[in-house]
């Protein structure tokens, strides 16, 4: 199946464009990226650097230790983005975390434009002049926004239609359920003396629902205590 409309879109502004596709140019992404499902420009902040050294970065006004991103430099980048569609996003330990309910907004979408960081950050003026939305991937430090961009990207490509193959397996994703997911086991049945839990080899099929059901309730409930009261509220508002 060819496409009929523009392809997904996503444009990357970097430091580091040789990471891109990177992971992303194999597996699942990578065919769909070869079959045009969708377009990957990595595109090279130093490029629109304007002096003999090619400086993206200055000291930050007021002190302190590490370098700032030109607001200026990464205007001129942003401005070579041809025909922007959709959000410009800025990968960025203060943003606001991920979700798959943004992934799935951004999939739905025709483009996205994400910016990645490197040193303490960029320039706050560009973030207000440009409109950045601030997207976090959790509370851990990275080095950079590169691989951020990369997890971001992996989320939304898995989500294109005729990416993935088979919609129905999407629907059951644990995200979707509100749960963590339930454990998995496949054959030998009996390996270094653990056996498969007899239910899954019953056949009984609405006795492995439930109990996968339980499983994914109980893993829920003592890992994740904020997606299990979210799990209990939806519950209780259906009831
Ligand atoms: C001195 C304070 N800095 C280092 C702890 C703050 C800082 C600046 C830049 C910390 C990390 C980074 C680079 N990180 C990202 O660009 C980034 C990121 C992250 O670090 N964690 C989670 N999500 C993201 S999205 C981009």
């Amino acid at each position: 199946m060819t496409c009929q409309t523009a392809p997904w879109r996503a444009v990357v502004l970097t430091l580091f464009p040789e990471m891109f596709p990177g992971p992303l140019g194999h597996s699942l992404a990578g065919r769909a990226l070869e079959r045009g499902d969708w377009v990957l420009d990595a595109v090279n902040i130093r490029d629109f650097a304007t002096d003999r050294h090619a400086t993206v970065d200055d000291n930050p006004f007021g002190g302190g230790a590490g370098m700032v991103m030109r607001a200026d430099v990464l205007d001129r980048a942003l401005e070579s983005v041809a025909d922007p569609r959709g959000p410009v996003i800025y990968l960025s330990p203060r943003g606001a975390p991920l979700s798959q309910d943004r992934v799935k907004s951004l999939a739905a979408g025709e483009a996205v434009t994400l910016l990645c960081g490197r040193y303490e950050g960029v320039d706050h003026r560009l973030i207000e002049a440009r409109g950045l939305e601030e997207v976090s991937l959790g509370d851990f430090v990275l080095s950079g926004g590169e691989t951020a961009a990369l997890a971001l990207l992996d989320a939304c490509v898995r989500l294109l239609p005729g990416v993935l193959g088979a919609p129905e397996s999407l629907a059951e994703e644990s995200f979707e359920r509100g749960l963590l997911e339930y454990p998995h086991y496949t054959r030998p049945a009996e390996w270094r003396g653990r056996r498969v839990p007899d239910v899954l080899l019953s056949g009984n099929h609405a006795a492995i629902a439930a109990w996968r059901l339980a499983q994914a309730e109980a893993i829920t409930k003592t890992r994740r205590p904020d997606l299990w009261s979210a799990y209990l509220g939806a519950a209780a508002s259906v009831s």
